[in-house]
């Protein structure tokens, strides 16, 4: 039943996000029309719209109305693109499907992607400056947020990390993980909570943190597990890449049993840390499906 009522809000809330990242990359410009077509290639494509999802639900948790975090959610669904654009490129993780469709290189090349992938890191900034419903305050705030998540010391790190094999513990794997994938999914809880007027130091920016980072955790985990034993067909991608490309995982470092109850008791982490909010049974139920999902 609440696993139905997901669905339906999770599939309105990805309609309304993508509606507000069509929105903000409607500009056209027929000199580089092959770079927008590539950025609204990948930003517009068929995502879960996870990151999204947080960001409103913690803002409606904090109390703002849907849209108050829209653009947030349209932005940290742009830089998360941006992140598989460069992913998926040859020198990085080499390939060539992503969502069901071929990868952004093999559709407009690599050049064209490289810059599609540096377009959709940047633009977000340009967006925030520009909102004329927000003050400074928050502003400065959902900028802080999301460069310093997305940035040299949170993502990027992380896949430093990755690409010169820093895996080699759980230890190492867990801060690799929290770099690469966790800090993006705490922005996005976070982003919900500043458009909700929730700043540093409140009770749910706290409860936000160890909800996203837990999630976080087993949603990579399960990341490490589909590849190996998921259907390419659910998940619109190949598997295997990490054991192709060399890369040691969850799956690689502990038994398929152990790396699915250590998601588990994240997960159950998670929960815990904000069953005993107000509405917050859709976050909870998010949860729980994002432990069992299959793509
Ligand atoms: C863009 C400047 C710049 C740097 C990027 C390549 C890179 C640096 C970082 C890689 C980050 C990365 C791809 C992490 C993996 C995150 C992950 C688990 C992606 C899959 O997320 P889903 O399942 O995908 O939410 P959908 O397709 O549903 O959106």
């Amino acid at each position: 039943m609440m696993e139905n009522k997901l669905r339906t809000v999770m599939s309105e809330r990805g309609g309304a996000v993508e509606k507000r990242i069509d929105e903000l990359l409607s500009e056209r410009d027929d000199d580089f029309a092959c770079l927008i077509d590539a950025v609204r290639y990948s930003a517009l494509g068929p995502g879960k719209k996870v990151r999204a999802f947080l960001t409103t639900e913690f803002a409606r948790l904090g109390g703002a109305a849907l849209e108050d975090s829209l653009t947030y959610a349209a932005i940290i669904e742009m830089i998360h693109a941006a992140s598989l654009i460069h992913d998926d490129l040859p020198c990085m993780d080499d390939d060539d499907m992503r969502r069901g469709r071929p990868s952004c290189h093999i559709a407009y090349g690599e050049d064209t992607a490289l810059l599609a992938g540096d377009a959709l890191m940047v633009y977000p900034y340009e967006i925030i400056s520009k909102l004329d419903n927000k003050g400074d305050k928050e502003k400065l705030e959902a900028i802080r947020i999301i460069s310093s998540a997305s940035g040299m010391y949170g993502m990027i790190g992380g896949q430093q990390m990755d690409i010169s094999g820093e895996s080699r513990s759980v230890e190492k794997l867990t801060k690799l993980q929290g770099l690469k994938t966790g800090r993006m999914i705490r922005a996005a809880a976070l982003l919900g909570c500043v458009a909700s007027g929730n700043f540093e130091g409140s009770d749910l920016y706290k409860r936000a943190i160890e909800y996203a980072d837990n999630i976080g955790l087993a949603f990579q985990i399960i990341d490490d597990l589909l590849d190996v034993t998921g259907d390419p067909e659910k998940l619109g991608k190949k598997v295997g890449m990490d054991e192709k490309n060399g890369y040691l995982t969850f799956a690689g470092l502990m038994s398929y049993e152990d790396a699915f109850d250590l998601a588990a008791m994240k997960t159950a982490q998670a929960c815990a840390a904000i069953a005993d909010i107000d509405g917050s049974e859709i976050l909870v139920s998010l949860a729980k499906e994002l432990l069992m999902r299959e793509s």
